[in-house]
């Protein structure tokens, strides 16, 4: 580990470090823009590691995490479009162009199969797309493939852009629900029902 290891906030990762050289070291934000209807962030520690006692042999660490199960290869059964937007005034969200509604199913899924889902900003700041119950794979951002992500259950889709996940609905029918999850968004209506079928 260098002195310091940033990361993007609203990121997910599993953070895999060397014990850096004795001494402290700290984990930091990068600031953060999520676009010029959004909000700006500065940098910030995240936490502080602090390394002493006997020096231990470095070992490699992987530069790439495959996916547990690769869903590049399998034979998608639907398809669906998700798409983001929001009102002038940005007190407003919406999820393919509709307001949270609990008795509402916006979308549905059936059990064991696989889907690809295209996620659409159409707003001028960063959405954070969540899905609850089953992790995805994501396949592309503004077009450019992605190979070398696991599965993730959180994913930031950048301002006017595009993506693309494949998700498996692994063993859990019923109702669940995707939403962004930047909170003053899913708090105003950025948030729908998915229903999973047997
Ligand atoms: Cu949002």
């Amino acid at each position: 580990m260098s002195d310091s290891l940033v990361i993007p906030a609203g990121a997910r990762y599993d953070v895999l470090v060397q014990g850096p050289k004795a001494g402290v070291s700290e984990l930091q934000t990068l600031p953060y823009n999520t676009g010029k209807a959004g909000n700006r962030f500065p940098r910030a520690t995240l936490a502080t590691v602090r390394s002493d006692g006997e020096p231990m042999r470095p070992v490699a660490l992987p530069t790439a995490f495959a996916p547990v199960d690769d869903l590049a290869k399998e034979p998608v059964v639907s398809r669906k479009t998700v798409t983001f937007t929001e009102n002038k005034a940005g007190t407003l969200f919406y999820i393919n162009h509709k307001q949270f509604d609990h008795n509402r199913n916006d979308f549905r899924s059936r059990l064991n199969t696989v889907e690809e889902w295209t996620i659409k900003n159409d707003s001028d700041e960063v959405h954070s797309f969540h899905v609850h119950t089953n992790d995805f794979q994501v396949m592309s951002i503004n077009g450019r493939p992605q190979t070398d992500y696991g599965l993730q259950d959180t994913v930031d889709v950048p301002p006017r852009g595009t993506m693309v996940i494949r998700i498996r609905f692994r063993d859990y029918p019923g109702k669940t629900v995707l939403h962004c999850h930047v909170l003053n968004h899913e708090d105003a209506g950025m948030r729908a029902v998915l229903k999973i079928d047997r």
